[in-house]
């Protein structure tokens, strides 16, 4: 009876500890996602610092300035190194947008810009640009 009372008492936290490692394992999954996308070239930046959106999966809008440094016309994408943007609190970086083919057109590699952009958790997107 002792013995049948003691592994009862342990079973308890042992079925909280695998719950909980089970939801620790899904975050991870997540991180090693988006880090997959930055190794991608999504984000080419020292990751971890990237304040993320919350998690609603709501696009964000802002913008910002910065200095044109690739254009990747097979991603569909424009790398800026960008300034900080206070109103959606990411520090100053060097990251990936999505651009269609009209917006990397319009700007080269060296141009200094502002441009506006949506950013969610599929991504960042320039919406519009211009050369400064
Ligand atoms: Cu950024």
């Amino acid at each position: 009876m002792r013995i049948t009372t003691l592994m009862t008492l342990l079973a308890a936290p042992l079925a909280l500890a695998a719950c909980g490692s089970g939801d620790d394992a899904e975050m991870m999954d997540d991180t090693a996602m988006a880090d997959g996308q930055m190794a991608g070239g999504q984000m080419p930046m020292d990751d971890g610092n990237m304040p993320m959106m919350g998690s609603d999966g709501a696009m964000q809008s802002a913008s910002a300035e910065g200095t044109v440094t690739a254009i990747d016309a097979d991603e569909g994408t424009i790398t800026i190194d960008h300034g900080a943007v206070p109103s959606i609190e990411w520090p100053a970086m060097t990251m990936g947008f999505e651009a269609d083919e009209q917006l990397r057109n319009d700007v080269a590699v060296g141009d200094k810009v502002s441009f506006e952009f949506a950013t969610g958790e599929s991504g960042s997107s320039i919406t519009s640009i211009t050369k400064k």
